[in-house]
């Protein structure tokens, strides 16, 4: 037999020390580029890993993180993704540093970082997921529209797959970043600590009167204390709803509880459609910078 056997190189497997070099890239970013909105990239990075990730369908298996579609139009011009090409160019060169993570992969390790970094919960993560083309992009309305209730709340993240306490423990994210007219058309940062990931938006709708803002943008609520702080009216039903506000108030009375229950439910939302060959156990663990 004339068999002429090729060796080919063995294929790179990165390992979780390789990832830990990826995180730590975000992370270093994270302090050095600290010239924007409040002084981090992190809200923005976490929005970024929930708008990739929130496009999930249970009942197609449509969306979800795997893809990274939101690269390509008509996904990236979706009026719900204004503003977070400043997440994806700020992830750009991480992508140049390290070629073999792909985007969908680094869009949720970005998000896994900044919550970690902003002192936010441990979110155990792993990687597998495959980036796809634009045929790949998820029709526009996937994504929930603040001026609506909890009617809306529950048919867009119930069709995610997710529960009640799971609708509310996620919302808690609101404790990160601000709104920006030129994006949502919404004004303003929830609480006082916008880059410190906290029970804080829990604490404040429950403890704050809100009221709705006078002005000539869309309907929204204000703080009767500063007139400083902000709520979307998807952020009021969470204690309109009596079963959304049992959740808020354990949440506003128990950091410890919210910080495990987001963590789990994080979790969930990065891997929603992915088709890991991995277990569930094989999850890693990232350290934080400092
Ligand atoms: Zn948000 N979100 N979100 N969110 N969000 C904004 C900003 C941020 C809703 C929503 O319409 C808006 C979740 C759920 C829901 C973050 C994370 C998560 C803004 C302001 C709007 C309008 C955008 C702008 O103008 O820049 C609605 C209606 C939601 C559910 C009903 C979930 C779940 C999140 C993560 C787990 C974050 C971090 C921000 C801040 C972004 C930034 O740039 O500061």
């Amino acid at each position: 037999g004339g068999e002429v056997k090729v060796k080919t190189p063995a294929p790179f497997v990165p390992t979780k020390e390789d990832y830990q070099k990826v995180y730590n890239e975000i992370a270093r970013l994270l302090v050095e580029k600290d010239d924007y909105d409040d002084g981090s990239y992190g809200p923005v990075l976490v929005r970024l890993a929930w708008h990739a990730s929130g496009t999930y369908d249970k009942d197609t298996g449509t969306g979800g993180s795997n893809g990274a579609t939101m690269r390509f139009a008509p996904e990236s011009d979706h009026g719900a993704n204004a503003g977070l090409k400043f997440a994806r160019d700020f992830l750009e060169p991480v992508k140049e540093k390290f070629p073999w993570i792909t985007y969908s992969d680094l869009w949720t390790l970005g998000g896994v970082c900044a919550i970690q970094e902003m002192q936010g919960p441990a979110i155990p993560w792993r990687p597998g997921r495959q980036d796809m083309d634009f045929s790949a992009c998820t029709p526009d309305g996937r994504l929930p529209d603040a001026s609506k209730d909890q009617k809306h709340i529950r048919a867009i993240f119930g069709r995610m797959g997710f529960d009640e306490r799971e609708m509310v423990a996620l919302s808690g994210a609101h404790s990160l970043g601000r709104a920006h007219t030129d994006r949502s058309g919404y004004d303003g940062p929830w609480d006082f600590s916008p880059t410190v990931f906290t029970n804080e938006f829990f604490r404040l709708l429950v403890d704050e009167k809100w009221s709705g803002r006078k002005w000539n943008g869309p309907a929204q609520y204000t703080d009767k204390t500063t007139s400083t702080l902000m709520m979307l009216p998807t952020d009021i039903a969470l204690v309109k709803d009596k079963e959304f506000k049992k959740h808020v108030e354990r949440y506003a009375k128990d950091s410890e509880t919210f910080f495990k229950e987001f963590s789990d439910v994080f979790v969930k939302l990065l891997e929603l459609g992915v088709p890991f060959t991995s277990k569930a156990e094989d999850r890693w663990t990232f350290k934080t910078l400092e």
